[in-house]
């Protein structure tokens, strides 16, 4: 198998973003810090992320971390302030939860290409993509109540439905680490493979997922985030169901009533099937 070409899609100072054969590769790149972020980084995530969202010729995200030693060490501590992580505006902030909605409702699989360390808020970003491939080089773990930090949304309640209440519970009250090896048998990532092999294992799953039909991916994952995510994952099942409607006569019908200005009562429905 040739090596993929990744093209550059746009320029920034914290990341790379990358597009090839369908596939978006968004990295982290301040290895100097194990990845940490701050929230220009969190912007310039959003910022990719949601152009991948946006871009009809890609199916997969891959999500990793440049260096190889680590994924992402989560929010940079030299800039943690009063209530936030300080920007060059200077105004403490959590723009990482945008991210995280972000990452979980983007209707395309986000897999999580692991190297090194994913800890703390970098755990977290693991936990919320849809599937994780670790290398054998990889440590997992949480340090809020080490370090006066804590993540109660996704980071606790999706971690728990990946490995279980107990497992969960320990993995945060301890703040142990876990090598590659126990990540697997724990269900908190899906595939091992040596470092050297991450980025072309991605791509496999990658390439296999684009060979699917897109829309039972998208409805796939907005069902299994319906089931946890309350009113917003109903409302995006919802959605999608709008946008399958919409593709219909029996919805273009309604549409064209309108814009033929029939009158008196607008939509002729009668030749549609009440289903049982
Ligand atoms: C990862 C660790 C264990 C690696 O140890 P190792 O291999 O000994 O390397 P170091 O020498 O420690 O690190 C190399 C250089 O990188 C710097 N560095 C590492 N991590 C960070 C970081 N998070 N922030 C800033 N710098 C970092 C080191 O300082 C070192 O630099 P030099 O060489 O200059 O000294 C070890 O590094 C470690 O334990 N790191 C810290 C892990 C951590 O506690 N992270 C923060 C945890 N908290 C969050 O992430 C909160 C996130 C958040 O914003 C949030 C808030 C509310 C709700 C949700 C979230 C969320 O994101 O989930």
């Amino acid at each position: 198998m040739t090596a993929i070409q990744w093209q550059t899609v746009q320029t920034y100072d914290d990341i790379i973003f990358q597009r090839a054969e369908g596939i978006a590769r968004i990295s982290i790149n301040r290895p100097e810090v194990h990845n940490a972020f701050r929230p220009k980084t969190t912007f310039e995530l959003i910022d990719a992320f949601s152009r991948a969202r946006e871009d009809p010729e890609v199916g997969v995200i891959l999500f990793t971390g440049e260096g190889g030693r680590a994924f992402c060490s989560g929010g940079d501590q030299r800039v943690r302030g009063h209530g936030g992580y300080v920007g060059e505006d200077n105004v403490p902030r959590l723009n990482v939860t945008d991210l995280h909605k972000l990452i979980r409702s983007i209707p395309k699989p986000v897999i999580a290409l692991v190297a090194g360390w994913a800890i703390g808020g970098g755990h977290v970003l693991h936990v919320i993509c849809d599937l994780t491939i670790a290398a054998e080089n990889a440590r997992f773990g949480q340090t809020g109540p080490k370090v006066g930090s804590f993540d109660g949304g996704f980071g606790a309640i999706q971690l728990a439905r990946n490995v279980g209440q107990k497992k969960a519970r320990e993995i945060w009250y301890l703040c142990r680490q876990y090598d590659a090896r126990e990540a697997l048998e724990m269900g908190l990532v899906n595939a091992v493979v040596p470092l050297e092999d991450l980025e072309a294992e991605g791509v496999r799953w990658a390439k296999q997922i684009l060979k699917m039909s897109p829309i039972a991916i998208r409805m796939l994952k907005s069902a299994f985030n319906a089931e946890l995510d309350g009113m917003v994952g109903i409302t995006e099942l919802a959605h999608n169901a709008n946008m399958l409607f919409y593709m219909t006569d029996e919805a273009k019908e309604g549409r064209n009533a309108f814009l033929e200005k029939r009158e008196p009562a607008y939509s002729d429905f009668s030749k549609f099937p009440r289903r049982p």
